[in-house]
């Protein structure tokens, strides 16, 4: 019988709600999983909050502050689900303790902080894990499966955006994500860490990197109330936004690749929208997150007159992650990115090995978006290091 490891989560809002899911399902969907968690005990700033989850995710216990979590001698696992500036603190926490990580992205708030979790974890010799879930999206995985088989050839061209608009509104409050001492960077790290994670999964390694950063709304209401997933009340007092709403780099690639990113909270009608295009010597492939179960193939060797772009519906069986859920055409959605991460965390605790993406890739990651910064600041191009 699979071991059973128990889960103590920190932070019971959006992420924690979308992590549970995972927790839940993952055993459901791969009964071949070599761990079952168990949903032992959730964390959130006050005991009520941490109640209100408890009750409705299905965790067995509730507590106030992440202390109780992470020293638990029950507890083998610990999940962040917190805001980026507590990450470092409740990782070396766990660690000391003997707990496995898993932690929400971006890994931290500056290269430093990632290095001393690291150092915690190793010295601990416990697994950890960063929530990079798009890797996990069954049409993402085809992807990097094409591509390291040689579908599109030499890469030349990566085109990521991340478009969202949920702030647009100039009334919408000053949520932690718009705090620079809570998140470290805005539309930056929130949204741009997801696909420097993508292009280094499908691509490699970043080069030198060349940004520009721009905040719309320097004002905005203190907020007064979340209510729910990313939704949130103003108050009547106002404060200064901190982070930026959108940030653009150019990027070079050690392969010779070059690339351009886009994260914005500024993109009317683009909801979420996470997408890509890679274009090599012998193809191309793109992928829209609003058409999850979807990628676009153009195969440069298709005869002349018969050459276009062509859809797969990434729901086959034989498809990554596919044989977990429903017959072919059944499609899925973005909670399963979590069921699919939390499989493979499960299995690197079983194996006492760190499954990708790991803290070395939040690492990496993170040296990014600091160049990205570095560079908007000194505005030159910055070589990308640890
Ligand atoms: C908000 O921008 C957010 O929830 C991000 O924090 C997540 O990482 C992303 O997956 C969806 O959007």
């Amino acid at each position: 019988m699979a071991k059973k490891i128990n889960v103590g989560m920190v932070g019971a809002a959006f992420m924690g709600k979308a992590h549970s899911v995972g927790y839940r399902d993952v055993a459901f969907a791969f009964p071949d999983v070599k761990c079952v968690p168990v949903m032992k005990e959730i964390a959130a700033i006050t005991q009520t909050e941490a109640e209100a989850a408890r009750a409705v995710f299905g965790w067995e216990r509730a507590s106030e502050g992440y202390e109780k979590v992470v020293t638990a001698k029950d507890i083998h696992l610990v999940d962040i689900c917190t805001g980026n500036n507590l990450h470092k603190e409740i990782a070396v926490a766990a660690a000391e303790n003997g707990k496995h990580v898993f932690c929400e992205k971006p890994m931290a708030m500056s290269v430093a902080e990632c290095k001393e979790m690291i150092k915690a974890v190793e010295k601990a010799g416990v697994v950890h894990m960063i929530n990079f879930n798009y890797r996990r999206v069954p049409a993402v995985e085809l992807a990097k499966q094409m591509i390291d088989k040689g579908a599109i050839g030499t890469p030349y061209h990566w085109r990521a955006v991340y478009l969202q608009d949920w702030i647009m509104d100039p009334n919408f409050p000053l949520v932690w994500r718009l705090k620079k001492e809570l998140a470290g960077s805005g539309a930056h790290g929130d949204l741009n860490a997801h696909i420097i994670d993508l292009a280094r999964y499908l691509l490699g390694e970043f080069e030198s990197v060349c940004g520009l950063m721009k905040t719309f709304i320097k004002k905005r209401p203190e907020l007064a109330q979340t209510t729910g997933g990313l939704g949130a009340k103003a108050s009547d007092k106002m404060g200064d936004v901190t982070v930026d709403d959108a940030t653009l780099f150019l990027a070079k690639f050690q392969n010779g690749a070059i690339g351009t990113f886009e994260a914005t909270r500024f993109a009317g009608g683009n909801r979420n929208g996470n997408r890509f295009e890679i274009n090599g010597s012998n193809g191309s492939i793109r992928f829209n997150l609003e058409r999850l179960n979807e990628l676009e193939y153009y195969n440069a060797k298709d005869k002349a007159g018969q050459q276009g772009w062509k859809t797969i519906l990434v729901t086959d069986a034989v498809h990554p992650y596919m044989r977990g859920w429903w017959p072919a055409g059944h499609i899925i959605g973005w909670q399963h990115t979590f069921v699919h991460q939390i499989y493979l965390l499960m299995n690197g605790i079983a194996a006492k090995k760190s499954p990708a993406p790991n803290f070395y890739d939040g690492l990496k990651c993170q040296a990014v978006l600091e160049a990205v910064e570095k560079s908007v600041e000194t505005e030159t191009w910055v070589k990308v290091q640890e």
